[in-house]
Formats: structure tokens, C-alpha cells, sequence
């Protein structure tokens, strides 16, 4: 066999495909801005950037290609990870590989969380790249056949290093991640992160991200990044040294990039770091609001969320020109009756369009799983996925437990909830709200070019929302009201009008899905659910 090490191995990196109908995956909008899926695999590029330098890498992303039996050919050694959705994906990748005789190396959070199941690879290199690729590299060089690798180390994020970004072809994506931080000080019971990435939020130097940010302009790339880190403002001091080290590079750089990324609710309470983001062109940012109700927020343990008032924190960040997306979560212990109506009122008052609520998943190795089990509640096989046509996401597949409430009251709930949000009058309404608060300036300008292809892209969802049945008449309200109201936020309410035809079949998808799960609940009886 040949020695693996030696310069021109021959390494496949495979990105298997997401579901279609989750939440994140909106091919239609892909589509309409001619490109063919939302995120750039930035797991993957960082992992080809650890492994030995003197191999040629292919990166194979079947979300963009389809994956050909002439990449296995091709291939000396085959790596793939990845989230719990790709579970399947994943597999299937590794019974091919080993079909053509090539060994598997598997990575990233699914793997890391329940290695048991991924016991076909041949190695498995388990927690972040930078800490255990070094040790499957070494016992590679040992002539080592297979073996498992994990550490309780944290990564040292200063020497992180710049993804090979030159892997993929940025037309094919709407936006590029890059990360600044990992892990996140809070503690809520249900977060994966923290277990997997810890409670200190470790964060990259000014002068890393700086690089990061040119390798990205000399390969070419302009417009969307997104700052994959689990919580951006998780190490308060240090990000407010990023942001104007950030600011200066795109003063001289004339602003070729914009932002995106995650952040805890807090950051509502900053206006300093509100403004330091808005000056770099921050333009959205996903919150996990998880629920508008204190008793709840406490039994999960998620306290940065409590005692604030949902409306007037995202009204505060709309003032700075970032649209707020938020997470939404039903099937908390506590829940009430009321439940429902109090989260359809939090979603509309603060005119959150892209709402993305799911049902409690009890994700493996989290605190509320330890406590799941430890109360007899947790389904068994919890977080093997068997149906990847239906299990997509929290959105389809949560409630991995017996429920405190009737377990078809909380489904009930779930329907109710989504169907309200995604009618087309309230959603309209939510981006007509929206439109009308924000007060972006953004800074980043496309090129002649790029503006000729969003042209055609506004044109193109003019003519698939705007005489449409369903939303026409309310897409050209929404439109008139923003431009008469507050003309300069008329950019990023078309984007949020657009993403009403992904989240239309996305919802429409959840609540068949749902009603057929309680229908079936019906059948069997509550008890012997499992
Ligand atoms: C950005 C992001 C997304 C983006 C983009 C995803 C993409 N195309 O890459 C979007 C928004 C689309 C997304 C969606 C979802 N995500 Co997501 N996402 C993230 C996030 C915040 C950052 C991912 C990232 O780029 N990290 C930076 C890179 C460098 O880290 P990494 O990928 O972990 O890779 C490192 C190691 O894991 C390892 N590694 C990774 N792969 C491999 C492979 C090999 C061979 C080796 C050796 C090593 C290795 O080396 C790398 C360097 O250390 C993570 C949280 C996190 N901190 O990672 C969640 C996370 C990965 N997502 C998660 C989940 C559950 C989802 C969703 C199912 C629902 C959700 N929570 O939103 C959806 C499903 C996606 C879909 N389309 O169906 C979970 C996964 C949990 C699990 N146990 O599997 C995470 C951990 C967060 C969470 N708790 O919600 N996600
Ligand atoms: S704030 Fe978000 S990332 Fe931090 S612990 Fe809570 S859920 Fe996890």
C-alpha cells in the first residue's frame, strides 16, 4: 500500500448533501440569484488546510455537484464529516469509499458527539482539527491502518489556520464563512456548543482575521460573509478590538465584504459594539430566542435571555441596520396552554421574519439529554436518524423525549404556530414592520456586474412573488409602503420578501409532516410512543 504522506496523495474531501426542505437549505432563492446553495463548507476547507500540504485535495460539496464514482477513482484517501443531518450521507460515503478501496477518515460535530455510530471509518479524529489532525497524522506516518483520536484540548485559535478557501467556487454559494470565535460563556441546558467547543469563548487575533479576509479578496471572492462563530460577542473585550482592525482593512479595501453572524441577546445592550458592528456593515444576525416566556428561559438554563423584552431589544438592533433572525423552540418542560399564543405574539410584535422554530431536540451529549435519561424520558436511539427524507432538522425532528404535556397538544401547538407565522399576510406584515425600523448604511457597493446579476434577480422574484396568487398584492404593498416610509431599507426588504417562497414550502412541508406524526399518534396512543 502506498505511504499516505508522501507528496501527491491523492485526498477526497466530501461535503454530503443537506435535505432540501431545511430550514437553511433554500434552493429557491439559490436559484433566483444564480447560485446553488446557501453556505460554503467551511468545516471542510479548514480541515484540508491541517492536513499535509504536499497532497492534492478535491473538495467535493454534493450540495453543488454530484458526487461521481471518478472522485473515488481518483481518491488515495477519502475524508468527510459533519452535523447530524448528514448522518446518512455520511455513511453512505464511507461504504462507497471503502467499496473502491480507499480509507476513511471521519470528522466534525456528529462524529465528535456519538463516535459510536461511525465506527466503519477507518479513523475517526474526533473534537476540533487543529488538536487531533496532528495525531492522525503522525500515526499516519507510523504506517498506522486505522485508529481514533480525541483529546480533551482545546484548540489554541491564535494558531488556527486560513481555510483553504481555494477549494470551492464561490459562484456556487450565496455566502462564505469565515469564524472568529468558539464556544460561548453561557450555559443553557439544551446547547451542543458548549460541550463540544466549551464555556470560554476563544477568539482568533485581530491580525488572523485580517488575513483571512485578504486571502479571500485576492482569490476574488466579494460580498457575503458570515461569521460562523457560535456566539460573536462571546468574549466582549476581544471583539471590540476586531471590529475596527475590520473597519480599517475595509476603509482601504473600499468596503468589498458584508456581514453576518450569531450572537446572544445581550448584544442589545450595547450600543458601542452595535455601532463598531454597523460600521463594518453587519447587515443580519440570527439570535437564539428560544422562547418569550421567563419560567421556561429559567428551567433551561438560558439566562442571558431573561428579563429582557424581546420587541424592544430587536428593535434597538434594527436601529443599527442588522435585520434580526431568531430560533424558536416548543416543547420545553413548563409549557403552557398559553405557550403558542405567546410566541406567535413575540415573533409578530418584533416583526422577526425568518423565524425558524423547531421542537426540543435533545441533541446527544448535551445537559438536558444527561437529564432526559436520567429521568427515564429519553427515546432510545434518540439521535440515530433512520428517515432522511423527513429527519431534516430540529424542524422535523425534535422531541426526542417524552414529553411533560400531551405530546399531540405540543404538535398542536407547533402547527399553530407556523401556520400562523408563515400566512402570507402576517409574514408581509413582519417585513413591511421590519422594513420601517431598520435604519442600515450600508457600505458595500457591487460591482457593475454583480448589480447586472441582481437585477435580473429582483426581476426574476418580481415575477415569481409579485404575480403570484398567493403574495402579489401583498409583495407590492410591502414594497410601496417601505419605499414611501423608508426608502433606504428597500434593498434588505426584498430579500426578506424573497425568502417567504422558500420558508411558503418549507412550512407547508413541516405542518404535513407534523399532522401525519399526530395523526399516527392518534392511532397508537400517547404511551406507547417512542
Ligand atoms: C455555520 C453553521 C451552520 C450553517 C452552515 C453550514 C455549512 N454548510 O457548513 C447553517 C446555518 C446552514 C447551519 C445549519 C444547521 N446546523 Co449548523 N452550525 C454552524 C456552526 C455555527 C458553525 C459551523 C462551522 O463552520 N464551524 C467552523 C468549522 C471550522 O468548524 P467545524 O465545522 O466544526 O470543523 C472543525 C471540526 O469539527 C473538525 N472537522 C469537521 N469536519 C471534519 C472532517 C474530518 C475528516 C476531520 C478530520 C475533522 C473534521 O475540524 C474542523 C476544524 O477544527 C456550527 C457550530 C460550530 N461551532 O461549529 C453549527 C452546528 C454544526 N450546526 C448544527 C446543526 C444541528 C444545524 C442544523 C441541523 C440546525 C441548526 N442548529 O441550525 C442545520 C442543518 C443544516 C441544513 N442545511 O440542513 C449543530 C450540529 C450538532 C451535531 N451534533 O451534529 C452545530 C454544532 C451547532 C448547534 N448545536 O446547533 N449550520
Ligand atoms: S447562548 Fe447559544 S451558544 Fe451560548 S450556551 Fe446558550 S444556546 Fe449555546
Amino acid at each position: 500500500m502506498k505511504n499516505l504522506l508522501e507528496k501527491g496523495t491523492r485526498c477526497l474531501i466530501v461535503q454530503s448533501e443537506f435535505s432540501a426542505f431545511s430550514f437553511w437549505n433554500y434552493v429557491d432563492i439559490c436559484e433566483i440569484v444564480g447560485a446553488k446553495y446557501p453556505a460554503a463548507p467551511l468545516g471542510l476547507m479548514t480541515v484540508a488546510a491541517l492536513l499535509p500540504q504536499q497532497w492534492e485535495f478535491k473538495l467535493i460539496d454534493a450540495n453543488v455537484e454530484p458526487l461521481l464514482d471518478e472522485h473515488f477513482e481518483w481518491a488515495d484517501i477519502v475524508c468527510t464529516g459533519g452535523m447530524l443531518p448528514q448522518q446518512q450521507g455520511m455513511f453512505s460515503i464511507i461504504d462507497k469509499a471503502h467499496r473502491y478501496g480507499c480509507p476513511v477518515v471521519v470528522g466534525g460535530p456528529d462524529p465528535t458527539s456519538q463516535p459510536q455510530l461511525y465506527r466503519s471509518a477507518d479513523f475517526l479524529v474526533l473534537g476540533e482539527g487543529e488538536v487531533t489532525i496532528p495525531m492522525f497524522i503522525q500515526d499516519l506516518g507510523k504506517g498506522s491502518k486505522s485508529g481514533e483520536y480525541q483529546s480533551d484540548e482545546k484548540a489554541d485559535m491564535t494558531r488556527a489556520a486560513i481555510p483553504r478557501f481555494d477549494l470551492i467556487r464561490f459562484q456556487d454559494y450565496i455566502q462564505v464563512g469565515i469564524q472568529y470565535s468558539r464556544g460561548c460563556p453561557f450555559n443553557c441546558e439544551f446547547c451542543d456548543i458548549i460541550e463540544l467547543y466549551g464555556r470560554k469563548s476563544r477568539t482568533k487575533t485581530p491580525e488572523q482575521i485580517i488575513n483571512e479576509l485578504q486571502t479571500l479578496y485576492d482569490l476574488g471572492y466579494r460580498g457575503h460573509i458570515d461569521f460562523v462563530d457560535d456566539n460573536f460577542i462571546g468574549n466582549q473585550k476581544n471583539v471590540k478590538k476586531v471590529l475596527p482592525a475590520i473597519k480599517e482593512w475595509s476603509d482601504v479595501n473600499n468596503y468589498p465584504f458584508y456581514f453576518s453572524t450569531e450572537s446572544s441577546i445581550n448584544l442589545a445592550d450595547d450600543e458601542g459594539l452595535l455601532q463598531m458592528m454597523k460600521d463594518v456593515d453587519f447587515r443580519f444576525v440570527f439570535i437564539g430566542i428560544e422562547t418569550p416566556e421567563d419560567e421556561i428561559l429559567k428551567l433551561a438554563n438560558k439566562t442571558a435571555n431573561l428579563n429582557i423584552p424581546v420587541e424592544k431589544a430587536v428593535n434597538k438592533i434594527y436601529s443599527y441596520g442588522m435585520i434580526v433572525n431568531g430560533g424558536f423552540i416548543i416543547g420545553f418542560d413548563n409549557e403552557t396552554d398559553q405557550t403558542a399564543e405567546n410566541m406567535i405574539k413575540c415573533i409578530q410584535d418584533s416583526g422577526i421574519c425568518m423565524a425558524m422554530l423547531g421542537t426540543l431536540y435533545a441533541l446527544p451529549n448535551t445537559q438536558l439529554t444527561r437529564r432526559l435519561k436520567r429521568e427515564g424520558r429519553l427515546f432510545e436511539d434518540s439521535s440515530t436518524l433512520r428517515e432522511t427524507n423527513t429527519e431534516i432538522d430540529q424542524m422535523t425532528s425534535g422531541l426526542n423525549f417524552a414529553t411533560t404535556r400531551p405530546r399531540i397538544d405540543v404538535l398542536k401547538d407547533y402547527i399553530r404556530v407556523i401556520k400562523y407565522i408563515y400566512d402570507p399576510k402576517h409574514y408581509y406584515q413582519r417585513a413591511t414592520y421590519t422594513g420601517i425600523q431598520l435604519k442600515p448604511d450600508y457600505k458595500y457597493k457591487p460591482t457593475a456586474r454583480k448589480m447586472l446579476k441582481l437585477t435580473k434577480a429582483f426581476l426574476k422574484l418580481c415575477a415569481k412573488a409579485g404575480f403570484s396568487k398567493t403574495t402579489g398584492w401583498l409583495y407590492w404593498k410591502t414594497l410601496l409602503t417601505v419605499i414611501v416610509k423608508n426608502l433606504k431599507a428597500i434593498e434588505p426588504t426584498v430579500n426578506l420578501a424573497a425568502m417567504f417562497i422558500h420558508f411558503h414550502k418549507m412550512s407547508k412541508f413541516i405542518i404535513e409532516l407534523t399532522t401525519k406524526e399526530m395523526k399516527s399518534i392518534e392511532m397508537t396512543g400517547e404511551e406507547k410512543y417512542d
